[in-house]
């Protein structure tokens, strides 16, 4: 009697820890994949970073870099000098958008002294993209301004922020009567928490205080310059990328996963919620910040399976799995899933959603097809249910300067040989062009 009451206590255990975790899984074998229909407006589209791509710059990335034992960016893809053979590369994929970013460090090397050359350079590529049909989606800040502005400490100093909003007043005189959409700031959460708590990107610094200073600053930052642009030009509109992690408790029933959990998705999702919907983010009030959105841009890479051991530097990151997922490259699993609540966290910003990024680390490109078919199976599940997404751009076109991790992980349609810089297009570019393709023929 006692082994039965015991064995039924026991199964009955076992299927609650079953049903209270995981998160949602699909079982992907059974969906149609073919069954993708997107809507004719929608714009299909590829992402980069300018320090990924552009090379030979001076900034504070590159005094990082030589500064620690890291990878340097060096002349990455040399894309400041083959941009136009690139812009042909993104139109030969049949897409009709394109978010990259400006290089505040080539148009202000030093305080208060302006480069009209680069400038000119780069409203070259934005009537190049457009004789293309490509609609360029402008990033004004993606992890990298002048060293000049990071010795001044940055994001860090309230005080420096109007050094920043000059220089995104400038770019938008100078582009926003050709390019309508823009991205103030990428993933400011990821920039605070790499530079700040993990000490990965640069400054390189370890405090939790700092980390949520800058974050409010670059809130501040956000809004300062949503409100300056749109008093210049109402017609602009302008988001920010915001990466949306998932944090899952490893297991449910665990209060101290669960609040572990709890705490991170505050900080890397609630907080930025709140402070758009609410205007005040941690405890403080974040002016011109509510409402201080057209569009939310939307980067989704990943769930993070959440323990009582959060690590503090991304080195000694032991991203977890669960048993049936899918490792990548960069050793977090692939999600797909989490594209869906991705999208809904968004979506509670009340504004159309733009995804700024999704793409995969996979140099073998063995995960990427199927990685690319999930999510935009996601994608058009969402929006045959009704979520406003207005574009898709993938990040990569090619393989570029991966920040803390160098050139080790491989994000791009197009395989990059960094010796001769040649670009080869990929299976899984065969398939985003095909895709597409069926979808425009529609
Ligand atoms: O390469 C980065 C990009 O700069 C910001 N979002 C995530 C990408 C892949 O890690």
């Amino acid at each position: 009697m006692l082994l039965l009451v015991g064995s039924l206590l026991l199964f009955t255990f076992v299927v609650y820890l079953r049903r209270t975790h995981p998160e949602p899984h699909m079982d992907w074998g059974d969906l149609d994949l073919t069954s993708i229909v997107i809507p004719d407006e929608f714009h299909w589209g590829v992402a980069t970073a300018a320090h990924q791509i552009e090379g030979g710059l001076r900034n504070n990335w590159t005094v990082f870099e030589s500064s620690n034992e890291m990878e340097q960016s060096g002349q990455a893809c040399d894309h400041w000098n083959l941009w136009k053979q690139d812009f042909q590369l993104i139109s030969d994929l049949g897409l009709s958008t394109y978010r990259f970013s400006i290089e505040w460090s080539r148009l202000e090397p030093e305080q208060g002294v302006w480069e009209e050359g680069p400038l000119q350079e780069y409203s070259r590529m934005v009537d190049d993209l457009l004789s293309k049909g490509i609609r360029p989606m402008i990033t004004l800040h993606h992890f990298s301004h002048p060293a000049w502005w990071e010795e001044k400490g940055g994001f860090s100093k309230a005080e420096n922020i109007p050094e920043f909003v000059n220089y995104c007043e400038k770019v938008h005189n100078a582009l926003s009567d050709r390019v309508s959409i823009w991205c103030t700031i990428n993933e400011p959460v990821v920039f605070s928490s790499m530079g700040y708590a993990l000490g990965q990107f640069p400054p390189g610094k370890r405090s939790i205080r700092l980390c949520i200073s800058v974050m409010k600053n670059m809130m501040r930052a956000h809004a300062r310059v949503y409100n300056l642009l749109k008093s210049k030009n109402p017609n602009s509109s302008i988001g920010m990328a915001k990466n949306v992690t998932l944090f899952d408790p490893t297991n449910r029933w665990s209060p101290i996963d669960w609040a572990a959990s709890r705490l991170l998705d505050w900080i890397w999702n609630g907080a930025w919620k709140r402070a758009i919907l609410k205007g005040r983010m941690f405890g403080s009030r974040i002016e011109g910040a509510r409402s201080s959105l057209d569009f939310i841009g939307l980067n989704y890479y990943t769930h993070f399976i959440t323990g009582l051991f959060v690590p503090t530097a991304t080195k000694d990151l032991d991203f977890q799995r669960r048993e049936h997922e899918i490792e990548t490259d960069f050793g977090y699993p692939m999600y797909a899933e989490g594209f869906r609540r991705a999208i809904e966290y968004a979506s509670g910003f009340g504004v159309p959603i733009e995804v700024t990024e999704n793409g995969v680390a996979d140099a073998s490109d063995s995960l990427r097809p199927e990685h690319l078919m999930r999510h935009i199976w996601i994608l058009s599940e969402a929006i045959k249910d009704g979520y406003d997404v207005k574009s898709f751009h993938y990040w990569s076109l090619m393989d570029n300067f991966e920040w803390a991790e160098g050139y080790s992980m491989r994000f791009g349609l197009y395989e990059v040989n960094y010796g001769n810089q040649t670009r080869s297009l990929r299976q899984s570019g065969e398939i985003y062009r095909d895709l597409i393709e069926s979808q425009v023929k529609r």
